[in-house]
């Protein structure tokens, strides 16, 4: 049995109509050779975001890799040295960064990230010079200490030595002058704690354009939190919207009024986790769950909205469906879908493509929807107290 074909369509147009809203954040790596550019942007936003040999040449060593199912694009330069060959490469960069600030906003480059590897033991002037005209082109620029040795919570003398060095020339870098501390890559031997990329997301969130800030939270992989922020405020924007339309008590033959409501949140909870998941997967997965659920297992409370857009599954009549109810359950769908869209963020393709086709889909959802409508009070002030933010 499959969804109502009607209903796959809308899903895939609420969440394509979901992530054009949420755009593209578009991040500039500069660096030398080896500084660890490809790694840090791989440890933040995921295995597969800057892979070697396959980007758009933008300019002469620098490449731009726009995610096709995340909301971000790289702009990963190769390792260019500083000095003479680095004038020729920051007149190019000035260029398209310039270009792209007349056109749209997801085009624009919306932050540097300046690398140095605490290895290297010392700052050029050569490189504070190339850091000081990166941000007279009016983009933010961020200084990371890349590969930052930190055992048992001491950060290594040398680098904090070299941060300090960097800090002290007082460079137009943001949010301070002082560098961001980063290993992104375990090494038991040199590095063996990832350390420092929460920090230079935060720092990184706060210092780009508003209106990008929600691509750059879904487009990450190492904060949830800032995910679960996005995808509540798209639970309280449907339970809102559900009780209103049940305000005078809804008979279950009109159902029908809260499904796209539903429908809609679901696409803005994918859109905000940045599921990386092809959609017309996701489609399927919603349709199989939705099946399943609508015919028992979670029972009438679901049933009353669900039942009647599936085919053979039967009708439930002779209810009406009051607004605290078509709240709850909107509630309940939506923190049941966050929980299905938490487990995709941390699965490769194989691993989402077998967990979407099998049943652990449907129990995940099914759990996670008993557990929600259980708590749904608790829940409801949760969603309640969340600020909304930008
Ligand atoms: N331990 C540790 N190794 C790192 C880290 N970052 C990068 N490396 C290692 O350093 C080497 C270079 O890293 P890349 O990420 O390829 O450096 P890059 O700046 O992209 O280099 P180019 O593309 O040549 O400009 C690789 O062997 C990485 O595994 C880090 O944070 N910690
Ligand atoms: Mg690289």
């Amino acid at each position: 049995m499959a969804l109502d074909p009607r209903w796959a369509e809308e899903f895939q147009r609420r969440f394509d109509e979901e992530r054009h809203k949420i755009g593209r954040f578009n991040i500039l790596v500069c660096g030398k050779t080896g500084s660890g550019k490809s790694t840090l942007i791989n440890a933040i936003f995921g295995a597969d975001v800057a892979p070697t040999g396959n980007g758009v040449p933008v300019t002469l060593g620098t490449e731009y890799f726009a995610h096709p199912r995340l909301p971000v694009g790289v702009f990963d330069t190769q390792g260019f040295e500083t000095g003479e060959a680095g004038d020729r490469i920051l007149d190019r960069l000035d260029a398209e960064i310039t270009s792209r600030r007349a056109g749209p906003v997801s085009e624009q480059v919306h932050a540097v990230w300046y690398l140095v590897r605490s290895g290297d033991r010392r700052f050029e002037d050569s490189q504070a010079g190339f850091v000081r005209r990166l941000a007279e082109m009016g983009v933010p620029v961020l200084t990371v200490l890349s590969q930052v040795p930190v055992r048992d919570g001491h950060i290594h003398p040398d680098a904090v030595e070299l941060a300090a060095a960097i800090e002290s020339r007082g460079l137009p870098t943001r949010p301070t002058p002082a560098p961001i501390l980063t290993n992104a890559r375990v090494d038991p031997w040199v590095t063996p704690e990832l350390h420092g990329l929460h920090q230079l997301l935060d720092a990184t969130a706060e210092v780009i354009p508003a209106s990008v800030r929600a691509a750059l939270e879904a487009a990450q992989r190492i904060d949830l939190q800032r995910k679960r922020r996005r995808a509540r405020l798209a639970i309280r924007t449907a339970t809102t919207a559900a009780a209103g339309t049940c305000a005078v008590p809804l008979p279950i033959a009109d159902a029908a009024a809260l499904f796209p409501i539903q429908m809609g949140m679901l696409a803005a909870i994918s859109a905000a986790y940045g599921v990386p998941t092809p959609s017309s997967r996701l489609v399927q997965a919603f349709g199989s769950i939705m099946v399943a659920t609508g015919a028992s297992t979670v029972g009438r409370y679901l049933a009353g909205t669900i039942v009647k857009f599936v085919p053979g599954a039967g009708a439930v009549t002779g209810y009406v469906i009051k607004a605290s109810v078509a709240s709850s359950v909107t509630l309940a769908m939506g923190y049941a879908w966050m929980a299905v869209n938490e487990r995709l963020v941390g699965m490769t393709e194989e691993e989402a493509s077998a967990f979407l086709s099998s049943d652990a889909v449907k129990t995940a959802f099914v759990d996670a929807f008993k557990s929600a409508w259980a708590e749904r009070k608790r829940l409801g002030k949760e969603i309640e107290d969340q600020a909304p933010g930008d």
